[in-house]
């Protein structure tokens, strides 16, 4: 058999060729979430999160989180009802409107589960995480998956039908609001099931698992909702004693005030 012999021109025209070394260069100006996994974690005073918070929103968690940490931040504060979320500057940022949302040096990432695992990866340093592919990393996840699933559809509607916030629901139907309540309140008998008498969702240490329910269970008992699931009532309560959970609701609580004086109407309409 001939050898082939080699043509510099043909080789650099063929098209499996040009294909990968167009993949090499589009690695080299990928985005920063395919970039450079191994930055090392850094905790200190370098600023680098932007948080974008809302009172009364999922972004109590992120904002819990960074002040657990110890990490520098700098807060956004943005009023949910004021429509500000639904201004061009916020909308460039998260066409939804929603919260939370992170900025880490351009790097935009919604959904709270995903943040607070970037945040514990990237700069956690360890810290409230469990061993990669351990049992106890499964329940985390477990947990957090579940706080945004059915408790979270349950809790949306009652807000939505029964305590309908500014600008949130047009025609709220109150029947469909007390049907969420009910049915938020029977997702808790897995969690009375399961948690313990002491520590956290999993384990003595806090883990994404508390950030995640923390804010689903929190309102729920600002509306007393939980006086059936003993233990779960306790471990919300050991969650709201910690210092920089307590700072990170202060505004919420004001917020639940100023929307509900002096007896919060989604109360009376879900008691009816
Ligand atoms: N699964 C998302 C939910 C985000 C979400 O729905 N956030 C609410 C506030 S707690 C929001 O901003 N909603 C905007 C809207 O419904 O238009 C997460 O966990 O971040």
């Amino acid at each position: 058999m001939a050898a082939r012999s080699f043509d510099r021109r043909t080789y650099r025209r063929d098209p499996a060729r040009i294909w990968h070394r167009q993949r090499r260069r589009s690695e080299r100006i990928a985005p920063i979430s395919r970039r450079c996994p191994a930055i090392p974690p850094v905790l200190g005073d370098v600023k680098m999160i932007t948080l974008y918070h809302a009172a009364t929103t999922r972004s109590f968690r992120i904002y819990w989180l960074l002040e657990e940490l110890g990490l520098a931040y700098e807060r956004k504060e943005i009023n949910y009802y004021e429509g500000e979320r639904h201004g061009e500057t916020f909308r460039a940022i998260n066409p939804l409107g929603s919260f939370p949302v992170i900025a880490d040096e351009g790097f935009i990432l919604i959904e709270s589960g995903a943040i607070i695992n970037y945040i514990l990866r990237r700069y956690g340093a360890g810290r409230f995480q469990a061993p990669p592919g351990s049992r106890d990393e499964a329940l985390i996840d477990q947990w957090m998956y579940w706080s945004e699933s059915l408790p979270a559809i349950h809790q949306r509607a009652f807000w939505d039908h029964c305590a309908p916030p500014p600008g949130c629901c047009d025609n709220p139907i109150p029947s469909v609001g007390r049907e969420g309540k009910r049915a938020f309140i029977k997702t808790l008998d897995i969690l009375e099931r399961d948690l313990r008498e002491d520590g956290f969702a999993v384990g003595d240490e806090l883990t994404g698992a508390d950030f995640m329910l923390s804010f689903p269970l929190f309102l729920a008992d600002f509306d007393n909702w939980l006086k059936n699931h003993p233990k779960v009532k306790a471990y919300t309560d050991r969650i709201a004693a910690r210092p920089a959970f307590r700072t990170a609701v202060r505004d919420t609580i004001d917020m639940c005030v100023q929307l509900y004086p002096p007896r919060p109407p989604r109360l009376a309409a879900a008691d009816k």
